[in-house]
């Protein structure tokens, strides 16, 4: 069974995380695959990419039967997880992880390196870690206090509890929660919207998030300046003052 699928759609593309009996764990087999998956999104004509997991879960993170036997070299290994998660979070379309279910650990960090997250009402996180005598890794200690703050990503790391979809909505985890009878078609709808949108504006969003977290106010404004001159020349930019000025809705290629 092939441990990552890939669906391209129209202009959305998918990748599911397809070791279901193992809730999706990730070994390396997986993060190759992951890795090639994204490549071939990147040479697609996809604008949006869902992430989720088949199954009843999203993804368990590293697969402990392979970190098991202590012969794992973590550091060098983790290199693998970076190049993929590094990947990912430059790509230039919109990432929505679509958490079905469970994402502990790697798998939670996967979640969270992703642009929105829609949740099920029966997803939870765990960062799992600490519960297995670890460090946090893959990026988590990047995005967790960015989304939540320190304190609660203090808390979140060190006691590792189970949050429910309801208190990930909360504190910021989560962009929206449906139900679960509800969830395809809304991943459906919020692809398809996101997909019509202005995706090259999206990139550019995303940059500058990433930018301005490491970087002062006077660098931010530069930066933004910088990103605006490529938006001001991009068509969407003209299709989006001409639907203003002719009262309609604009249509968006992304370009
Ligand atoms: C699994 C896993 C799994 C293998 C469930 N591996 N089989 C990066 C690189 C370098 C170093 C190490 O760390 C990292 C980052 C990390 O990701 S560290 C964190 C690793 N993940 C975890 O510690 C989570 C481990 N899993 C769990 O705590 C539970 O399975 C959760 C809470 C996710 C789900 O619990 P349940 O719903 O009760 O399911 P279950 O435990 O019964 O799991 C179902 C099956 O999936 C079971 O197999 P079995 O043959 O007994 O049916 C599990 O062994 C397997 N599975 N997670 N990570």
């Amino acid at each position: 069974m092939e441990p990552v699928l890939v669906e391209l759609k129209g202009n959305v593309a998918t990748i599911t995380l397809n070791r279901p009996e193992k809730l999706n764990a990730l070994d390396s087999t997986t993060l190759r695959a992951l890795a090639k998956a994204l490549e071939r999104v990147t040479a697609s004509s996809a604008r949006v990419l869902v992430l989720r997991g088949s199954g009843r879960a999203f993804c368990a993170g590293q697969d402990l039967e392979e970190a098991g036997g202590g012969e794992l070299d973590y550091e060098a290994h983790l290199q693998l997880y970076n190049q993929v998660f590094l990947k990912l979070r430059s790509l230039p379309l919109p990432v929505l992880a679509a958490v079905n279910g469970v994402a502990a650990g790697a798998g939670m960090s996967l979640a969270l390196t992703a642009d929105l997250r829609l949740l099920s009402e029966s997803a939870v996180f765990i960062t799992a870690f600490s519960r297995i005598g670890l460090a946090p890794d893959t990026g988590m200690t990047y995005t967790l206090p960015r989304l939540v703050g320190w304190a609660r990503a203090y808390e979140l790391l060190a006691l590792s509890p189970e949050v429910n979809a309801a208190a990930a909505l909360q504190m910021g985890l989560a962009n929206r929660v449906v139900p679960d009878g509800e969830f395809d078609e809304a991943v459906a709808n919020l692809a398809a919207e996101l997909a019509a949108g202005p995706t090259l504006v999206y990139a550019l969003i995303k940059r500058a998030l990433d930018y301005s977290a490491v970087h002062d106010m006077e660098q931010v404004l530069d930066f933004e300046a910088r990103l605006q001159k490529l938006a001001g020349s991009s068509r969407d930019h003209r299709e989006g003052l001409a639907a203003f000025a002719e009262k309609r809705p604009p249509e968006f290629n992304g370009e």
